[in-house]
């Protein structure tokens, strides 16, 4: 197990998390996403070693903004 933690710009509010959880969570190998926009971040547990860019990828065709 892998833990990816992602500050991302733009989530104001619950259902933003879901949306957020949901897109992520159907990407091969992505076993848990935990998203709070109180603080911006997006916690994601792999199963296997995926590239973060695909996450990152997905996050950024959301709307989000990927902060370094
Ligand atoms: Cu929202």
């Amino acid at each position: 197990m892998n833990e990816l933690i992602f500050n991302i710009e733009g989530m104001m509010c619950n259902g933003c998390e879901n949306r957020v959880q949901n897109a992520l969570q159907t990407i091969e190998g992505v076993e848990k996403v935990v998203a709070n926009h109180v603080d911006g971040t997006v916690t994601v547990t792999l199963n296997n070693n995926i590239d973060e860019a695909i996450i990152k990828e997905k996050l950024e065709d959301l709307g989000y903004e990927v902060k370094e």
